[in-house]
């Protein structure tokens, strides 16, 4: 036996009990109580939590955006989310007219994987059919392991919105194919109207940036992507949800049976959009923007009755100096924040504070993202499973400081957020990666995650 975690009280999704977990060869081999079997490595996880490792999937990392380049990029990104708990990183490569599928997310991964410190996987984001070539590429792509395809309902401008039509073949092609289309929904049309004004009133602190987007902006599309996806019955993911409206027109067709899936994000559950009228409002600009308390709450509800499936990061961070470019300007800040190393410690704290349970956190970061994309090898502690494995002291509290984060970029929205409990260990496949504070992986250990289609 390579590992044995012993006398931790193991969580799941669906349960929680004091035992051991044996580990060989990368995978799980074993779970009971009193394991006596000989290890090259013994863990006594007494008072500890043993939980599976996170999946955030939903990352920028190195991605050319608002005229630079996120601040994190395969390196840095992966290693931050190895010390926050996270052991697989889903990242958003972009295809541009005139690209294919697998030729964007190829060249994606040729730079990942010399990088990656924890395993990863790639959604494909759809900005152009290439007259009809795109789609006919749909079926090799999930042959390939890519079984999501986003479409950004806005960003018209920036040359990545999908029109009306180009979404509804999306969601049938992907559908046919095995696959699911995950969504950004905005309304670009209202948010230029919107901006036109603020910019002939001289209206352009960061706090415009929200009033540019306020909830019915995203309310609208919300709603749009659901009619879509319900009319053709295709399956559907709601990418950051952060408004009440939205989510409760999303979560009625959930109830009603249709395949949607909702995603939230750390910064939506944290802040509201008072943040933006702040000296360093700035900072927090991301789109869709952080919205009212209304929707906060929502979101909460959301959380705690399972009609929010995941939540994942959204993670773009970009540095002072760039998003400075908008500080008397909204409209040039680059719209992005960090949360990669956040999301799981964030979770578990509310957790440790009895907003939520343990086991649901677990199967909102990590058991329900790897079952909605196709990754069975993930997201559970369970004999057969990768041993992804995160050990966290429920007792020991962290205040979150850029210094004490691993990422490359120079400022966080969660400076001086106090988490309760932190993640002490953390294993990819059995492998040590992170180990009290310190980063002690190796860049390329990483492996690509080839997903299964949905049946
Ligand atoms: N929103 C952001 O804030 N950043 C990256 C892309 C996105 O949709
Ligand atoms: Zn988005
Ligand atoms: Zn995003």
């Amino acid at each position: 036996m390579d590992l044995l975690i012993k006398n931790g009280t193991i969580i799941k999704a669906e349960e929680s009990f004091v035992g051991d977990i044996a580990v060989s060869g990368g995978k799980i081999v074993c779970i009971g109580t009193g394991l006596t079997m000989q290890a090259e490595q013994t863990v006594d996880a007494t008072g500890m939590l043993v939980l599976p490792g996170a999946l955030d999937v939903h990352t920028h990392l190195a991605m050319p955006f608002g005229g630079t380049v996120s601040a994190d990029g395969y390196l840095s990104g992966t290693r931050a989310a190895a010390c926050g708990g996270v052991t697989t990183v889903f990242d958003y490569p972009l295809q541009r007219k005139g690209q294919g599928i697998i030729e964007t997310v190829e060249a994606r991964k040729k730079m990942c994987d010399p990088e990656a410190c924890v395993d990863y996987a790639f959604h494909c984001c759809i900005t152009d059919l290439n007259g009809g070539a795109v789609l006919d590429e749909f079926q090799d792509a999930v042959s390939y392991g890519i079984t999501s395809f986003k479409c950004f309902l806005v960003y018209k401008k920036e040359g990545m919105m999908v029109d009306d039509g180009t979404l509804v073949k999306v969601l049938l092609k992907a559908k046919a194919a095995g696959a699911i289309t995950n969504i950004h929904a905005e309304n670009p049309d209202l948010i230029d109207m919107n901006i036109e004004q603020f910019k002939n009133e001289g209206k352009l602190s960061a706090w415009y940036h929200y009033l540019s987007r306020p909830e019915f902006v995203e309310a609208e599309a919300d709603k749009r992507a659901v009619h879509w996806a319900t009319s053709v019955d295709a399956p559907l993911y709601i990418v950051h949800m952060a408004d009440k409206e939205g989510l409760t027109a999303a979560a009625a067709a959930k109830a009603k049976g249709y395949d949607i899936y909702i995603e939230t994000c750390p910064q939506y559950l944290e802040f509201t959009c008072d943040v933006y009228k702040r000296e360093d409002g700035r900072n927090f600009v991301c789109s869709p923007p952080i919205k009212g308390q209304e929707s906060q709450d929502a979101l909460w509800d959301a959380i705690k009755s399972g009609m929010i499936d995941t939540v994942a990061t959204d993670h773009c961070p970009f540095q002072s100096y760039e998003k400075d470019w908008g500080k008397d300007d909204f409209t040039k800040i680059p719209n992005g924040c960090a949360g990669i190393e956040n999301l799981y410690p964030y979770m578990l704290s509310a957790a440790n504070e009895d907003k939520i349970t343990f086991n649901r956190a677990v199967a909102l970061c990590a058991t329900n993202p790897a079952k909605i994309f196709g990754c069975p090898s993930k997201g559970s502690l369970t004999v057969g499973k990768d041993a992804d494995i995160v050990i966290y002291d429920p007792k020991k509290d962290v205040t979150i400081s850029v210094q004490n984060m691993h990422s490359d970029y120079d400022h966080t929205i969660w400076e001086g957020k106090m988490v309760h409990g932190y993640p002490i260990q953390t294993y990819v496949r059995g492998k040590l990666v992170y180990d009290n504070g310190k980063f002690v992986g190796e860049p390329g250990f990483g492996q690509y995650i080839k997903r299964e289609p949905r049946k």
